[in-house]
């Protein structure tokens, strides 16, 4: 066989059909596929709050749910956890643009939640209460994904403090602003309140393919 200018080229575009050469780049690197736009991967778990922990105990903790619902309840330690377990494994997108794959998250789920309180039909929105003062916004439509948690804990142990222990939310499909820490309420409204963060410049929804990061 004699190698021409001609089937070298056509050699170089058979291996280039091959590798998917011009593609998005998903097909060649399948982790493409699962960072969001402008974000990258990193193996820590980096600490972002207001710089006030609350330090508290699961026996002094409770949270509340109220506004626009048939049945508000209130959930002492003990009441959280006798409701059903779910464990979920989700990846991380923080707007600051680290991304943390493969999170275990144990808890119970919204959508339990959800099926107790009985939002009425004018609720829309849910506004998340946090004990050191912070607050975050998001649609009724977003909390009723399949994959949001109230976690208690993170790989399987206890949140730690700096984690949002004893429960924090954890909205996986949103970045990461919007999994409020230390959780302490939630308000349903047929209202869009904005949160801390929602107040100062962050997109209300924060959908991280979308990148909406910022208004
Ligand atoms: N209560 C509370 N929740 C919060 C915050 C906060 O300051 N207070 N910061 C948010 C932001 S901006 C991010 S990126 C994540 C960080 O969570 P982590 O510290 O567990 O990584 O928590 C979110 N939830
Ligand atoms: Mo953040």
């Amino acid at each position: 066989m004699n190698d021409t200018p001609k089937d070298k080229l056509i050699a170089a575009k058979e291996r280039w059909a091959r590798d998917g050469r011009g593609l998005t780049g998903e097909k060649a690197s399948p982790a493409h596929r699962r960072l969001p736009p402008g974000q990258r991967e990193t193996a820590d778990f980096p600490v972002l709050d207001l710089g006030e922990a609350p330090n508290m105990l699961p026996r002094d903790w409770s949270m509340t749910v109220g506004g626009q619902v048939d049945n508000p309840i209130r959930w002492d330690w003990a009441a959280f956890m006798a409701q059903p377990q779910t464990e979920i494994v989700t990846d991380i997108h923080c707007v600051t643009t680290w991304s943390r794959y493969d999170n275990r998250w144990t808890g119970v789920s919204a959508r339990h939640l959800l099926s107790l309180v009985r939002p009425r039909p004018t609720a829309k929105f849910l506004l998340l209460r946090s004990y050191d003062g912070y607050t975050t916004n998001l649609p009724l439509a977003r909390f009723a994904d399949d994959d949001v948690l109230l976690a208690h804990s993170w790989q399987g142990e206890p949140l730690s403090r700096e984690h949002g222990g004893p429960v924090r939310a954890v909205v996986p499909k949103l970045y990461f602003w919007k999994s409020a820490k230390w959780l302490r309420h939630i308000t349903f409204s047929d209202r869009d309140t904005a949160g801390y963060w929602e107040l100062r410049g962050y997109h209300d929804e924060g959908d991280p393919w979308r990148e909406q990061r910022y208004k």
